[in-house]
């Protein structure tokens, strides 16, 4: 059985949760709280020295990392991730775009905000990555006025990527009422069959 290594407010492991759930693979919850700094022990360190979760440990002992890549790594050969190279070229774009500009622009201002509980001290911090994560959440309201889905209408794991912080972005601020193809998208994604809340 699969081993997550998960913190249960991260929407980076939630991604993990949700595509494993909706795959119908079962897997064990090892709780890890970054909060109190757990990702920077030795012992987890040695499972990811880059000292972050989610990790998925497979039946046979290897550690994967970084949750995008995971996705793929569980979602190959699965309508999840379409064997078509244009297909997979598109998706793997939506991945990187997530990654890049959009999931650490919505996660800091909600841990600051939300988890934290320190939006005054980080004021100037959290007004910076909201500038940035409105232009990218921007882009994916226009593409998703024309597309039901990220990726070849229908859902794939690029959905379950960008979603994951995105459909808990208020809680970092964000006034989502402006990117109401992102509100319908949303709706689809919670529609599909075997979905879990990011809420245990
Ligand atoms: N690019 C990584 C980011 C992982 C990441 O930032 N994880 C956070 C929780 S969402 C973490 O473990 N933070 C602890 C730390 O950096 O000390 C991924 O997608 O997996």
């Amino acid at each position: 059985m699969y081993k997550l290594y998960d913190f249960a407010l991260s929407g980076n492991c939630y991604k993990i949760r949700l595509l494993l759930t909706q795959l119908n693979l079962p897997f064990e919850k090892i709780a890890v709280n970054i909060v109190d700094q757990e990702t920077h022990s030795p012992d987890f360190l040695q499972k990811n020295p880059n000292g972050k979760v989610p990790v998925l440990e497979t039946e046979s002992g290897v550690f994967l990392t970084e949750s995008n890549a995971i996705l793929t790594y569980l979602a190959d050969g699965t309508a999840f991730f379409p064997r078509d190279r244009l297909e997979q070229t598109e998706i793997l774009k939506w991945l990187f775009f997530e990654q890049s500009s959009l999931g650490a622009n919505l996660s800091r201002p909600r841990f600051w905000i939300s988890v934290a509980k320190q939006a005054e001290q980080f004021a100037s911090l959290i007004a910076y990555h909201q500038r940035l994560g409105n232009a990218a959440l921007k882009v994916m309201n226009e593409h998703l006025t024309q597309h039901p889905f990220l990726v070849g209408e229908r859902y794939t794991i690029a959905d379950i990527a960008n979603y994951a912080y995105t459909h808990v972005a208020n809680q970092g601020g964000y006034d989502m009422s402006q990117y109401p193809a992102i509100a319908h998208w949303c709706d689809r994604v919670s529609s599909q069959p075997n979905y879990i809340s990011i809420h245990p």
